[in-house]
């Protein structure tokens, strides 16, 4: 059957992504004739170029940073039942048991929960700007709060993703400790230390692009973190920073981390001496 014939999977919100790091079995692939590894690298070429030019599809190639791993992809797509299959494929690419896989994520771009509402803004400009309800000056600026929280949100569920050389992606939860328990503190509480939370990030901005993508019923951590940049030291510096952040210090704990470069196909393949 073919997957055509399949109900999609496709998310009331947000893209389905998918980060996928695997092992190359260099003593497999040295097997392989000039001729065999030519048609896999011209298949696995093909496989990205063709997700590549899906609908609302991004793929992502890297070269893997230390030997946790080799290669890895990023996968963001509308459809779960496209990302499955494009996943058993990419498995697959370079021949059976080339590539093995050592880590895998599965989660969902998400809206933050902490975004300042319409309510907010009005009582601020209110409170802080003096500006009467209804008054041009009110009111145009609300529009314009309105406007950037439509782009905010749009750019939080459909990214698109930057071509910056550094990517480094790992998992986080939130604590549930006696004493260090975020889901036990009330809304407006998260909402103060997050507020904190952003204020060290937007440090950082235009060093480093975040994507956090949501995981709970879906993998093992509750979030998976992503950042891209072109400079390690700014990806080691907002992690070191953050880890001050009472977000950070109380309440996270975080997974293994994996660190990859961005590049062309073909450069890649040099790379990974395929
Ligand atoms: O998205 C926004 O810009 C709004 C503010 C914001 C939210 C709601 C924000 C800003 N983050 C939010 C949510 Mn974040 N973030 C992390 C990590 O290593 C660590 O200590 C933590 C990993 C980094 C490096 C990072 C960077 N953030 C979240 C959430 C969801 C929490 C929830 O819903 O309970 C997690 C798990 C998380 C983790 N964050 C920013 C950044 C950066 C760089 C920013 C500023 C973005 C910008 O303004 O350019």
């Amino acid at each position: 059957m073919s997957d055509k014939a399949i109900d999609a999977v496709v998310p009331a919100e947000g893209w389905h992504v998918l980060h996928l790091f695997y092992k190359i079995e260099q003593g497999q692939w040295q097997l392989f004739s000039t001729e065999e590894k030519l048609r896999a690298k011209t298949n696995l070429a093909a496989l990205v170029q063709e997700v590549r030019a899906m609908p609302d599809t991004q793929l992502l190639v890297f070269s893997m940073v230390s030997p946790k791993a080799d290669i890895g992809f990023m996968l963001l797509t509308p459809d779960l039942q496209n990302a499955n299959a494009i996943e058993k494929r990419l498995s697959l690419s370079l021949g059976a048991d080339v590539l093995t896989p050592v880590f895998s994520y599965l989660s969902m771009t998400e809206l933050s929960e902490y975004t300042t509402s319409d309510a907010e803004y009005a009582q601020s400009l209110e409170a802080e700007e003096k500006l009467a309800p209804g008054s041009t000056e009110f009111e145009e600026k609300m529009n314009a709060f309105r406007t950037r929280m439509t782009k905010y949100n749009r750019d939080k569920l459909y990214p698109n993703l930057p071509p910056w050389p550094v990517f480094c992606f790992y998992p986080m939860s939130k604590r549930r400790a006696p004493g260090q328990n975020w889901y036990a503190l009330d809304f407006p509480e998260r909402k103060k230390l997050m507020g904190g939370h952003a204020r060290v990030g937007r440090k950082y901005h235009g060093k480093i692009l975040q994507l956090i993508t949501g995981s709970t019923g879906l993998d093992d951590a509750e979030w998976g973190v992503t950042l891209f940049a072109h400079d390690t030291f700014q990806v080691k510096a907002i992690v070191y920073e953050m880890r001050f952040d009472p977000v950070s210090a109380d309440y996270a704990d975080f997974g293994e981390f994996y660190i990859g470069l961005q590049l062309p196909l073909d450069e890649l393949f040099q790379r990974l001496q395929l």
